[in-house]
């Protein structure tokens, strides 16, 4: 039984001892290290793991690590010395985590992966609940051959360096685009999945391509970086979405807007609501039941032909 757990058992019991009224206790105990706020998506994940552990009774210990991998290091520890039911991690980076998976596991605690994945031996966490960032890209490469006829020069805003997002989103899409003889990346860096980094990057690219005029479409690894490209490309007196196309991942509520106006043209959903299948996973692993070691959350491509319904469904506006 873990450290917490006996802690409020004592407590109650002493309660009970004293004819107190029993504080309900918590279904689980459970640590979650979030990366950061560092895009919309990002800050709607969170809410919705929040909500979750709400509407479950979990006791969810937050940890904000400002996109900062030995603070999600130092709050996995904290949870570990806490004795929590388990921990939610949602790696800013691939490597380094061996070690403090290892603390986890001969603790006894499991480690559920949320949204990205880690370069470590799967023994060390229970499982991941995560999309497939390998078919985001593909999907987005096919989308744009088919949109241009396999004719279209690209340039690339990638997002997090050493992201499993970014790692597999810019191999996906490069695997299906190395089959049209008439596409290829003229440009690729990492705006780092912020509008901001978005914009920047977006204007050097600008620069470094006549102006634009080189470019036939941009493909951002998340929404926020292409809605920053989008100012970059306005700025630079070209029409976002019809001089240079856009494609991007996230389905994050202004994209929809955007696609209604017309200035991007496709976006790939990702589920913000992973916490039930990251709970559910540590309900099943407490219960001596299996649990996959991958839980796929693929979302699909929309349109600007949907976008104006889906953005009102989104925002409320
Ligand atoms: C991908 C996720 C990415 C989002 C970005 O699953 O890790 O991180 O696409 C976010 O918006 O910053």
């Amino acid at each position: 039984m873990k450290g917490l757990r006996k802690l409020a058992i004592a407590g109650a019991t002493m309660c009970i001892g004293m004819g107190m009224s029993l504080a309900a206790q918590a279904e689980m105990i459970i640590g979650f290290s979030q990366i950061g706020s560092e895009s919309g998506w990002r800050t709607s994940e969170t809410a919705s793991i929040k909500a979750e552990a709400e509407k479950r009774g979990i006791d969810l210990k937050f940890s904000d690590a400002q996109q900062k991998q030995e603070n999600q290091i130092k709050a996995v520890r904290s949870f570990i010395a806490q004795g929590v039911d388990g921990i939610l991690l949602a790696p800013v980076v691939e490597t380094g985590w061996d070690q403090v998976l290892k603390e986890a596991k001969d603790a006894g605690i499991p480690v559920v992966l949320i949204d990205r994945g880690v370069d470590a031996d799967p023994s060390l966490y229970l499982t991941k609940v995560a999309s497939d960032f390998v078919e985001e890209g593909a999907l987005a490469g096919a989308w744009l051959a088919a949109k241009t006829s396999g004719n279209c020069d690209v340039v690339e805003l990638q997002g997090t360096v050493g992201s499993s997002a970014a790692i597999d989103r810019k191999e996906g899409f490069g695997n299906v685009i190395s089959n049209f003889p008439n596409m290829k990346i003229l440009r690729s860096q990492s705006g780092d999945f912020t509008r901001s980094g978005g914009k920047e990057v977006m204007e050097s690219f600008l620069k470094a391509e006549n102006g634009g005029k080189n470019i036939c479409a941009l493909y951002a690894h998340n929404d926020d970086m292409a809605l920053g490209a989008v100012q970059a490309i306005k700025e630079a007196g070209l029409e976002p979405g019809k001089d240079i196309l856009i494609v991007s991942i996230d389905g994050v509520p202004d994209i929809f807007k955007a696609m209604a106006d017309g200035e991007t043209n496709a976006s790939i959903e990702l589920n913000p609501h992973l916490g039930a299948p990251a709970f559910d996973a540590i309900k099943a692993s407490m219960d001596g039941k299996e649990v996959p070691k991958w839980i796929k959350a693929n979302g699909p491509l929309y349109l600007p032909d949907t976008a104006a319904e889906e953005y009102k469904k989104r925002s409320g506006k």
